[in-house]
């Protein structure tokens, strides 16, 4: 029991008489005795309970036993291994937390780990057991007190751990956020402009600068293609965006066929042309900003299709900003794939469409290549003297 006097006896004889060493075992830590050979401890504390092995030697060899202490009581938490005395841990974003906490007692303690205001531990990206919780690539929105409750029949401790996570603000590739809408959930106060992003987190090796507009719809939009139009061979009303960014064309697709030159530069604002690897954009998120000096402006989530992801099928899109009164009421609601045309973001009907992101030339080359109102019909645009569009992701 608790405060009890423990002696533990090792009988050692022999010739010579031998001398005795006690050690506890899984410690390795030798423990003093005294002269008759016996391990006292004068007042039995919960941390005492465990392995502790006599060791009697001589010149002829030596002989040990064990014996295990259990020493009733509530548990106890081990100082020595915690993560921090104070509780206070400081961390980054995105680095691993790991929070210790070993206790003692008998009956062995149930030890359990919760929030005091009992939501989720973050998901996916918790490992716990007994006597560690570890968060991984914790989060600022995760700042928050950590509590270890050790328990047995005679009573209960805890120890609470306050974790503040500091955010990443894009300034330099070591201080690379997540991306543009990580970025301004973290830090609100983010203007847009140019920042590291590093979607994959982990190293900042691959981390990467590209352009954040952090006002449009709340922000939180990484520009991942910035282009202008250019004339097609067939038809004036035939326009091209270029450049265009490596969206998949038909392997057997010459280069003069493909009618805009294909870019991999990330432009750094929409004023620059250029286009992120297509790769990268379903890195980024799942929701595409659609911007435009010729119509409307429009907003659309992944349904059974997505742009991002090069998927045929619905997509739920909203005008973000009417540059088209009378076309306000209407925004995509259906992506087409095609090796050919590029993609077409329609209304669903066959051959109209609001937008043709159209990559080579073909015998049918008719028609615009966007409109405000989904319809192919002309006089649905804004006739900008310099046409120019970008695309965001979030
Ligand atoms: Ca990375």
């Amino acid at each position: 029991m608790e405060n009890d006097p423990v002696t533990l006896n090792c009988f050692a004889t022999g010739q010579p008489v031998p001398s005795v060493k006690w050690e506890r075992l899984g410690r390795g830590d030798i423990l003093a005795q005294n002269p008759s050979g016996a391990l006292k401890i004068t007042k039995a504390q919960a941390w005492h309970s465990g392995k502790y092995t006599c060791r009697a030697f001589n010149s002829h060899g030596m002989t040990e036993s064990t014996v295990e202490l259990k020493v009733k009581g509530k548990p106890v938490i081990r100082e020595r291994f915690l993560s921090s005395r104070s509780g206070k841990i400081t961390v980054n974003a995105y680095q691993d937390v790991t929070m210790f906490c070993q206790v003692s007692g008998y009956p062995a303690p149930v030890v359990t780990w919760q929030k005091p205001d009992y939501t989720d531990m973050p998901e996916g990206r918790t490992e716990i057991s007994n006597d560690r919780l570890v968060i991984r690539k914790i989060r600022v929105e995760e700042s928050a007190v950590y509590v270890c409750k050790a328990q047995n029949a005679y009573g209960s401790v805890e120890m609470r751990y306050t974790v503040s996570v500091t955010p990443r603000g894009g300034r330099g590739r070591g201080d690379a956020a997540r991306n543009c809408k990580e970025l301004k959930a973290q830090i609100p106060s983010t203007a847009s402009g140019r920042y590291w992003i590093d979607p994959d987190l982990g190293s900042t090796d691959n981390a990467y600068e590209a352009y954040c507009d952090q006002e449009t719809d709340g922000g939180g939009w990484t520009l991942v293609w910035s282009f202008g139009y250019k004339a097609g061979k067939s038809s004036v009303f035939t326009k091209f965006m270029t450049p265009r960014p490596s969206i998949p064309t038909h392997p057997s697709a010459s280069e003069y066929r493909q009618m805009s030159p294909l870019s991999t530069t990330i432009p750094f604002n929409t004023s620059a042309l250029g286009a992120m690897n297509f790769s990268l954009w379903k890195t980024l998120g799942t929701e595409v900003l659609l911007q435009s000096n010729q119509i409307n402006w429009y907003i659309c989530k992944d349904g059974s299709g997505s742009i991002v992801k090069w998927t045929d099928g619905s997509i739920s899109c909203r005008v973000a900003k009417t540059l088209i009164a009378r076309c306000s009421h209407k925004a995509p609601n259906y992506i087409a794939t095609d090796l050919n045309y590029g993609m077409k973001l329609t209304d669903g009907r066959y051959s109209s469409y609001f937008y043709k992101v159209a990559v080579m030339e073909s015998s049918y080359s008719g028609g615009r290549r966007l409109d405000a109102c989904g319809r192919t019909y002309g006089g649905n645009l804004v006739r900008a003297n310099n046409p120019r569009g970008a695309w965001f992701v979030r």
